[in-house]
């Protein structure tokens, strides 16, 4: 092949892989496990969009290196399947959502083969499968077992116009419905909630167990805002404060608009200084947090020195008080999490309401509680979901005492099959248990989890709970899910704005493939930016490597003869880089490294066989299809991909990455480059023996009694002598 065909080389590569299957992880190998996890998508009609590219290529990289380093890598991919943009989309076109989620899944599954990803397309799961949400079911179960699924009255989001509850995210900012603009009532309804409260120290604490980016880790702690304090009476009003010693400055109480007493008691006593103060009702005291009550100090407090000094209030400097009063409280923003939504496509919550044994769970042999099939999916026009409206459902047996009983209608929210769906991946066809413990013990944790920002709160701190309650009953086998945690940087449009349909700015990754291919869209995603940044399209960029892919093609007619010692300094300097890049998911640097490498090539009139092969390997990761190819015209049987990571040679290495200060009884006199490396891996003895080496150094030294040397990493040798 004489001109880089990235279309005819990429599909023949990705049908050779999908049929030699060289991506499935091996249970229980000897070789040690690497469990990359990437998040699964939400499979909308719309299909794979960019930002499913900006994280799975790179992480693909990451998945390959780890495979060349000698791990055995699980690196599986699946479908968050239930939700309601395909039940909207059902309402729309009147056809059943199961198989309108199957189309989009087919659809997306083509799309992200289309990119070549080295996934282990025999572990896919698909949350929305009986055989998949059986366990959903069997977890809310055991959560009801233990008393952490329970029912209470919540309010919610009803469209008096749609007659239907809202999910927050339908509810716009002004208040109104997303779809008709009718404004949004609050109503009470009851509603399953799962007490994640109980777990909220152990998820602040184990943080310190795991490796996630510090901007991670602080908002999951300021989410779960744990406050320690005291709740104190104030005569029939209790109050919560974190500062109980500034008590006898407390001159006025303040009750949230919402409070059971507000506008009720006028005056209470403090109880510390047993002045009459008054009480009143104002919206910086909030209803959700504490009591909804707190005791006015404005000497201390500003928000209560601005409210004092509004209405006229006294502001005393008061001693502190050193006695105990109240009684010691733990608050937090956290609130149990409310798991029912009145929705058709779901998780049906596995309970049965029976007049005479109340509340009473599916037998977990009678699981899973399949949907059904329904002539329409439209909201029910009570609040209620449109299960209700299938009395052959509806009505059962009940599991106690067989009497006539009617089945919980609710469903179960998105998140409570994203919660689990990495345990899965690792055994997802078994049907007497979410996975067997053995490959639970081998697989898990999941070394590196990799998502976007947007889950902090929200998936990434729901899954450790539920992992949580899993190790608690004996389940898992340890109490975190996932050791690490890396997060990418969003890709905006070339204009910097957030791509979106309405801006016209949208990148189709599958349109980019189609005309350069995935190893270019790959090269690209990962040189624009740090992969944890903000970075935004630039198709110059983008051309550029296309441009490259085209370079280390046409280089394959250099390849034989001999090729110089720079040459070979220059291909271990790469190696270096890449290898310590790539490890560290510092794509665009690997990237820059590989361009720079590139050019070195193109100034040689020729390269030797092995030293090319050698390049070949560390860019496999980058450009798996390109790579495969080169390396198969030179006459390599074995997939490029199952070859192992060059090690790096450092003879080769040319010094000169850190300069070191030489200095003598204090006095910088000279400086010796080393290479990054070897100030990574030498000795203090070692770099004194490479400086002595050095004419100028040695010459300084010249019969000169060395007493002793100081070493500063990386930076300044002294000789005392
Ligand atoms: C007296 C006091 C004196 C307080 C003082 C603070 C400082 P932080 O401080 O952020 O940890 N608080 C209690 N319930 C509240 C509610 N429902 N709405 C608004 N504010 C409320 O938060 C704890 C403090 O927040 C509590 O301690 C209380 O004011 C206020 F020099 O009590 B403090
Ligand atoms: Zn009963």
């Amino acid at each position: 092949m004489t001109k880089y065909d990235p279309k005819e080389i990429e599909t023949k590569w990705q049908k050779e892989w999908e049929k030699s299957g060289i991506y499935e992880a091996k249970d229980f190998s000897n070789k040690k496990k690497f469990y990359l996890l990437v998040e699964f998508p939400y499979c909308s009609g719309v299909g794979l969009h960019i930002g499913h590219a900006r994280p799975w290529l790179p992480t693909d990289a990451l998945a390959r290196k780890k495979r060349m380093d000698g791990y055995n890598v699980l690196f599986p991919m699946g479908w968050d399947a239930f939700g309601l943009p395909t039940e909207n989309y059902a309402i729309k076109t009147g056809r059943p959502p199961a198989e309108i989620t199957a189309e989009n899944i087919a659809h997306f599954r083509t799309q992200a083969k289309s990119l070549g990803l080295s996934f282990d397309w025999s572990r896919e799961v698909d949350t929305s499968d009986p055989n998949y949400y059986k366990w959903t079911q069997w977890i809310f179960v055991q959560m009801f077992k233990q008393g952490l699924a329970y029912q209470a009255e919540v309010p919610v989001n009803w469209c008096p116009k749609c007659k239907t509850n809202l999910a927050d995210e339908e509810v716009l900012g002004n208040g109104t419905h997303e779809r008709c603009g009718t404004v949004v009532e609050k109503r009470l309804q009851k509603q399953w909630l799962l007490r994640i409260t109980k777990y909220a120290d152990r998820l602040i604490e184990d943080l310190k167990k795991v490796d996630y980016p510090n901007r991670v880790a602080v908002q999951q702690v300021n989410w779960i805002g744990k406050k320690v304090g005291r709740k104190i009476k104030f005569g029939e009003i209790e109050i919560f404060t974190t500062r109980p010693e500034t008590i006898l400055g407390a001159t006025f109480v303040v009750l949230s608009p919402n409070h059971p007493q507000a506008g009720k008691v006028k005056t209470v006593i403090n109880p510390a200084s047993k002045k009459e103060i008054p009480v009143f009702v104002d919206e910086y005291v909030l209803d959700s947090v504490g009591t909804g009550a707190i005791m006015g100090v404005p000497a201390h407090d500003e928000r209560d020195m601005v409210f004092a000094k509004k209405m006229n209030l006294p502001i005393i400097e008061a001693p502190e008080y050193k006695k105990e009063i109240g009684e010691k409280a733990t608050i937090y923003h956290l609130h149990d999490w409310i798991f029912s939504r009145q929705h058709y496509w779901g998780e049906p919550i596995p309970i049965i309401h029976c007049p005479k044994c109340g509340v009473v769970p599916v037998s977990e042999d009678q699981l899973p509680v399949k949907l059904p099939f329904l002539e329409k999916y439209e909201p029910s026009g009570t609040g209620e979901s449109p299960l209700v409206t299938v009395p052959g459902w509806v009505n059962v047996a009940c599991p106690k005492c067989g009497g006539k009983a009617k089945r919980e209608t609710d469903t179960m929210p998105n998140w409570a099959g994203s919660n689990w769906y990495f345990i899965r991946y690792l055994d997802p066809h078994n049907d007497h248990e979410l996975a067997g413990k053995k490959l639970m013990a081998y697989w898990l944790p999941v070394d590196v989890y990799e998502g976007g920002y947007e889950h902090t709160t929200l998936h990434l701190l729901y899954s450790r709970f539920i992992y949580k309650f899993l190790f608690d009953i004996g389940v898992v086998p340890n109490d975190e899910p996932y050791a690490s945690r890396k997060v990418h940087g969003i890709l905006l449009a070339s204009d910097n704005r957030k791509m979106s349909k309405s801006l016209g700015n949208v990148i189709d990754p599958i349109e980019v493939v189609t005309k350069y291919g995935s190893d270019t869209l790959r090269l690209y995603e990962m040189f624009i930016g740090p992969f944890d940044q903000q970075v935004s399209w630039n198709d110059r960029s983008l051309a550029g490597c296309y441009r490259l892919c085209n370079r280390v093609f046409a280089l394959q007619t250099k390849v034989g003869g001999v090729s110089s010692s720079d040459f070979k300094n220059s291909l271990a300097k790469a190696i270096e880089k890449i290898d310590s890049d790539l490890d560290q998911m510092k794509f665009n640097t690997a990237v820059a490294a590989i361009m720079g490498f590139v050019n070195v090539c193109e100034a040689q009139k020729e390269i030797v066989k092995a030293e090319w092969q050698t390049f070949l390997t560390v860019l496999a990761p980058f450009a798996p299809h390109l790579t495969e190819e080169l390396w198969h015209g030179l006459g390599n049987k074995e997939s490029i991909h199952l070859q192992r990571w060059p090690k790096v040679d450092i003879t080769h290495l040319e010094p000169g990455n850190s300069v070191i200060a030489i200095s003598i009884n204090g006095k910088t006199k000279t400086t010796i480059k080393i290479s990054s490396h070897e100030v990574k891996v030498l000795t203090e003895a070692e770099i004194v023996q490479t400086a002595k080496k050095d004419n100028k150094v040695s010459k300084l030294l010249e019969g000169r009694e060395i007493k002793r040397t100081i070493y500063v990493v990386g930076k300044i040798l002294n000789f005392v002598v």
